[in-house]
Parts: C-alpha cells; structure tokens; sequence
C-alpha cells in the first residue's frame, strides 16, 4: 500500500472563489485523492484557508469587521462550499492556526541559525495619505518586465514575475490612489534564496518526470538573471504570524509579521498537525507524513496548483525546506494548471466575472460542475467555460451516455425479470470481446489517472461509459427476450454489474451520482476492477437492487439561455 500526501493551494481567505480557482488545484486535487483511496493507497490530503496578509485586511476592512472575526466567518463559509462540492480533504485547515504560527516561527529561527537570513535595513513606501506603511499588495503601478499597467507590488498578474514594491514603476497606493508616496527607512528579514540557487537548480533537474508547465516557470525564474533574488519575508502590517517572538534570534522587529507567502506554505505541513489535534492524534500522527525521520520517507507528496503559484512552490517554499537542513518532508511531483477563462474572457474575482463556487451549487449539483471542469481541465493551455459547451457535455456524456445506460438496464431488468440480479447462461463472444475491450480501457484509465492526465482520464473514463451503450444497443435484450430469454437474462446480468463497475470507475469524478449508483444496486462493495471479469461477477445472481431516480436531468434550452444571461454581467 503506497502513501499519498497530497495538498492543494491553500485558497486566500478573501470572498468566494470562482470556477477557475477550483478547477486550478481543489478539485483535480481531489480527484486525485478519491483515486488513490480507491486503488486502497494510504492518503492523507489537506488543503487550507490562506488567512494573513493585506488580502484579508483589506477585505475585512470592506466588510467592516474585525480582521479575526472575518477570516472565522469567511473559513466556515469556504469549508461549507467546499463540502458542497464534496471535496475530500481529510483537514481544511487555517493559516492563522496556532501550529501554523508555532512551525512558521520555528522556520524563520532555523533559516536564520543557517545563515541564510539576514537583516536588511531599507526604505520602504510609506503613504502620508493614508498615514501607514504601504505593503506590497496596497502598491499597484507598471510592471518592470512587461510593462503591464496594473502590476502589484507582490507579483504581475500578467507576466506571473515576483516583484518587489520598489521595483514597481509610477507606483500608486491601491488603497487612495495616492501618488505622492515617500520612501522611509525601516528595517526587514531577507531570506537569502540567491545562497540556495544551485541546490534548487540541481533540485528541480532531478525532476525530470514533472509537467513541462511547471519546470518551466521555475527554470525561468531560476535563470532568468534576477530570478532568484533574496526576498524580505516580513511586513509592516498587524495580521499576521509577529516576526518578534519568545526567543527570537532578532531584536527590534515590533509590529511586523511575516509576509503571507512565507507562512503560506508552512501551513501546508501545519494543516496536518491541525489534522492530527482535530482527529485526537498525537503529533507522530502527522510527523509520519511529513517528517522523513520519522516515518516519512515512503511518502509520495503531490501538489496542486494554478500555474501562478509555481515560482513559490518551486523555488521559494523549498528554499525554505531544504534551508532549514532538517528532515522535512519535500514535494515530489508538481501539478500545476493554466488559468480556465469564462465565455470570451477571464474569470475575475475583483470584477465579480463569472460563475462563483456558491451560485454553481445554487444551480446545479456539484457532480454536473465537477465532470465539466475535470474533462475540461487547462492542463496543455487555458481552457474556456461557455455555457453551449457546458450544457453540450452534460447532456451527452452524463446524461445520455452514463444516466441513460443506468436508467435503460435497471428499467428493463424490473420490467421482465423483477429487482434482483437474474441467472441467465454464459457468456457469448459479444460479452467476451467487450470484457476484453473493458479490460483494456480500465488500464487505460489508470494510467491516466496515476499520471495525473486529468482531460485524458476523463476521456477514458467517457469511453467505458460508452462501451456499455453500445454493448446494450447491440445486444438488445429487450430484442433478445423474444426468442432466447436465458440470454436476455445474462445480458441484462451483465448491464447490472456494469453499473456497479461503472460507480466505482467514476467514483473520483462524480462522487455523488457514484453514491446513487451503488445504492440502487443495494452493495457497498467499492472493490476497484483490476479483474473486469471477476468484477462483472460481483452482483450474484437473485442480489436484489432498485431503479434509481434520474442521475442526471438534462441542460435545458431555457435553463442555458437564462444562466448565461444571470451570469454575463458582474456578480454583487
Ligand atoms: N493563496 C494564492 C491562491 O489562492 C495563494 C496560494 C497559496 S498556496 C500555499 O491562488
Ligand atoms: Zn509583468
């Protein structure tokens, strides 16, 4: 049994994320997890909210609430979503969690007993009309690199560069508008990657087998001459991890805090301590997954991600890590997603565009969401949301082919042999060579899906379904009865288990229409089909089952035309 840790970007504690966030890294993440719980692999997955920084101040001061008691409010909100489209973390932890702030502390007085932080006086944005420091993300100007207009002073959205406020050109503060900002002095932690820059390098040539959209973001920020520049890791700001701790090898630094992408990531192993208080384990509860002296070295970490959050995955995360010279746990494979853009132009949490997490849910049931998203995930390139497409898939593959075939046997069975699996003779060729073509495509599946090809699993996954329809199209029970019904009855015997077959191979993707299935077919047996013919054999003859409701309801004309017009505009 191989262990799977798996995390998925921990997604800022600010509003409700929308269908691209999702399809970016929670829910190919999850489709994952549910995998490797499927093929019986030991998996503990864990995603959190990303609580500190300005995001979150700022947001909170829109809301008009205490910086706390927002992020409290909105983690309930974002975990009750989350549960709505049945993801699986075993944890969905906090980044202001005490265990984040206990490890995040500890990292920075490793880094720092390395040598690899130093102290760095500077002069900093300070905007006397808004009477404060200006951090980074309250910085907005033209990009250094690519000139785009909007940059801000953390990361250019538009050329995915990590910047530095300084570096910013015509800054302005996103908070007033504010130009007339002046430089102060003030002192900061450097974390000093540029040291590191060779051992990262070798780190990340070893990983010879990760998708070229992730070792191309981080070789580019690795070579690209200022690419790994060291970068302060402390804020002037009040929420957040206090850089001035018990113990703290630094004086003087009162009122600052760590900056929120170095914390970020700590909590990616502070979520499963978080995991092992919450589950009443003790810590070599959750040291055995992080820790390669104490149980970890089996493990298998993967992560995910939108291709955004790469350069600090790859570089800056690890940097931390493998600085601190103790045994933690290191990712081993990065999976990492272009941006999904909505009906002929970007999803835009600022400007409200698009289809929202929540209003998906208000609509449709997550299984609908899920299976369009997967099967049209941006792995190669971006990908689009239109609502033709959406309504176009749905109706086909779930509808049509899955829900269909589900209905038509279980219709049929109850109709001339009753609720329970009947007997029938053996198997003839067409059985035979559909079990054989089942075969093949099960392996096929897997593959897919141990390689983390999600379109490509998802087309796989399509094709057993269709696999089904047409074995019923050409072995027409209902036809069959009339002249031979001891071969309609082991025809239909077979459709029977194909549906259970068919729950447990969809299981990952549709989790909730899997349910039904297995519960029409009165079994709890989720076996994974490594043997098609044994699996066929599952539901014994006189086993009884019962015909389910309709798993999934067609994508109305109507329906389309009227969502598309609910969401053209700008969510308020
Ligand atoms: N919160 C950005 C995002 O949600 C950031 C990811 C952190 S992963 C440690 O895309
Ligand atoms: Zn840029």
């Amino acid at each position: 049994m191989a262990r799977h840790l798996i995390t998925s970007a921990i997604p800022y504690i600010n509003g409700i994320k929308h269908l691209g966030n999702l399809v970016g890294s929670q829910l190919p993440a999850d489709l994952f997890a549910r995998y490797c719980r499927a093929r019986d692999h030991e998996v503990l997955f864990l995603c959190a909210t990303d609580e500190h920084g300005t995001p979150a101040e700022l947001a909170a001061a829109k809301a008009g609430q205490p910086v706390a008691d927002y992020c409290a409010e909105m983690h309930a909100v974002q975990a009750e979503i989350a549960r709505g489209f049945r993801l699986s973390f075993d944890h969905f932890g906090r980044s202001s969690s005490a265990q984040n702030r206990k490890l995040t502390q500890h990292f920075a007085r490793r880094l720092h007993d390395q040598g690899l932080i130093r102290e760095v006086s500077e002069t900093q944005m300070y905007s006397p009309t808004d009477g404060r420091y200006l951090p980074d993300r309250y910085i907005e100007g033209t990009c250094p690199n690519c000139g785009y207009d909007s940059a801000r002073g953390d990361q250019c959205d538009n050329c995915t560069k990590q910047l530095d406020p300084v570096d910013l050109i015509n800054p302005r503060s996103s908070v007033s508008g504010a130009t007339d900002l002046e430089m102060r002095e003030t002192k900061h932690l450097y974390l000093c990657q540029s040291q590191m820059k060779d051992e990262l390098e070798k780190w990340i040539d070893s990983k010879t087998d990760w998708p070229v959209l992730t070792t191309s973001i981080a070789k580019k920020w690795l070579n690209d001459g200022d690419g790994l520049q060291d970068r302060g890791i402390t804020r002037d700001l009040d929420w957040g991890i206090p850089v001035q701790f018990d113990g703290a090898p630094w004086q003087g630094m009162e009122g600052k805090v760590f900056y929120v992408w170095f914390d970020a990531p700590i909590e990616y192993i502070a979520c499963g301590a978080e995991w092992a208080e919450a589950t009443g384990l003790d810590a070599s509860a959750w040291e055995r997954w992080w820790r390669t002296d104490k149980g970890a070295e089996d493990v298998t970490y993967t992560q995910f991600m939108g291709k955004d959050n790469v350069p600090f995955h790859t570089l800056s995360f690890p940097a931390t890590i493998l600085g601190s010279r103790e045994p933690w746990k290191l990712v081993d494979y990065i999976k990492s997603f272009n941006y999904l853009n909505y009906d002929g132009g970007q999803f835009s949490t600022s400007r409200g565009r698009g289809v929202f997490m929540d209003q998906a849910l208000e609509i449709l049931p997550a299984d609908y969401w899920r299976w369009w998203l997967l099967s049209h995930a941006p792995e190669s390139s971006d990908s689009e949301f239109t609502w033709d497409n959406f309504q176009a898939s749905v109706n086909k593959d779930l509808a049509d082919v899955l829900g269909n075939f589900v209905s038509r046997v279980t219709k049929f069975c109850r109709s001339k042999f009753g609720e329970a699996v009947p007997q029938g003779g053996a198997y003839g060729a067409q059985e035979e060579a559909l079990i054989a073509r089942l075969t093949s495509r099960v392996r096929e599946y897997q593959d897919h899906m141990e390689a983390m090809e999600v379109r490509k699993s998802a087309s796989a996954l399509r094709a057993i379904w269709v696999e089904g329809n047409e074995y019923l199209q050409e072995a027409a029970p209902w036809s069959t009865f009339k002249t031979d019904p001891e071969r309609a009855a082991m025809q239909t015997r077979l459709a029977l288990n194909l549906i259970r077959l068919y729950a447990v191979l969809s299981s990952p993707f549709i989790p909730d229409a899997a349910a039904t299935m297995l519960e029409a077919m009165q079994t709890e047996d989720g076996t994974w089909p490594d043997d098609v013919p044994a699996a066929l054999a599952c539901l014994a003859p006189g086993h009884a089952f019962t015909v389910p409701d309709v798993l999934f309801s067609k994508i109305t004309d109507e329906s389309r035309e009227d969502w598309q017009t609910r969401f053209s505009g700008i969510r308020t």
